[in-house]
């Protein structure tokens, strides 16, 4: 798939929400530059130049073709993960990632606001900062609530944007829970993983993620080596008494 205009995407490997991006452009077979940022040791020049919040994802896009550390002031510099996902489904319409029913389009979007509203808080607080897992168990039954059902994606039978956005965290919460490695006691994170695992009750999530991890776009831009060894790196810091 082309776009006439140069596309540079600022990201970086161990970041879901860049990921989030990733695989929207692999969805898409679009052609852009991959530039990893340091999270660090950002560049000088990355929130001057790129995205003042100083975040990844970013992406440069139109202006002259220049290289990614000399960005030039007259492409269009846009950031957010969800932005950039819905904008790479609009350069590109027929890798099909926005659904063109209006009702799966808002399943789509309610999906995403369940996952970032409930999920991503409850996620965080189990492995960032070793809170009770029950928050997240509840926002997996909500979540499992809007699945579509068994043998499809999120919100039907089209790999949409509510894939995209949660098929990062996923595999993160796999790799981090099953190696135990988080905020959380030792053990606790390997024991919720089994939980997920083999109670009947999270089935749906299961056969949903089981299917989603699959999705060639999802596992050539997960770097799962890379991200291990960055959350271990941060172990000892998760786990300081707080
Ligand atoms: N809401 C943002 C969140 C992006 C974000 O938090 N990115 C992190 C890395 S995962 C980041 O760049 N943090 C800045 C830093 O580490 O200095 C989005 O969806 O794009």
């Amino acid at each position: 798939m082309t776009t006439a205009e140069p596309l540079t995407l600022y990201t970086a490997k161990v970041c879901p929400y860049a990921q989030r991006t990733e695989i929207a452009l692999a969805e898409a077979q679009a052609p852009f530059t991959r530039y990893e940022i340091d999270l660090q040791n950002k560049p000088e020049w990355y929130a001057p130049q790129v995205n003042p919040a100083s975040k990844v994802p970013a992406i440069a896009y139109g202006g002259p073709k220049v290289p990614a550390d000399t960005p030039s002031p007259q492409s269009a510099k846009l950031a957010e993960s969800l932005i950039l996902v819905e904008f790479i489904a609009d350069l590109f319409p027929s890798a099909r990632l926005l659904p063109s029913d209006p009702v799966t389009r808002a399943k789509a979007r309610f999906f995403i606001d369940t996952f970032s509203n409930k999920f991503s808080p409850a996620y965080a607080g189990f492995q960032f900062r070793g809170e009770s897992p029950e928050a997240l168990y509840k926002a997996i039954e909500a979540l499992q609530g809007q699945l579509a059902g068994d043998g499809k994606w999120a919100v039907g039978d089209e790999f949409s944007i509510a894939d995209v956005a949660i098929a990062p965290f996923l595999a993160r919460l796999e790799l981090a829970f099953s190696n135990d490695v988080g905020a959380f006691q030792v053990g606790e994170g390997k024991k919720v993983w089994e939980t997920l695992q083999t109670d009947e009750k999270y089935a749906p999530l299961r056969s949903y993620w089981a299917r989603l991890k699959e999705r060639k776009s999802v596992k050539d831009t997960f770097y799962a080596d890379h991200v291990l060894v960055q959350y271990n790196k941060r172990l000892a810091n998760w786990r300081a008494p707080k």
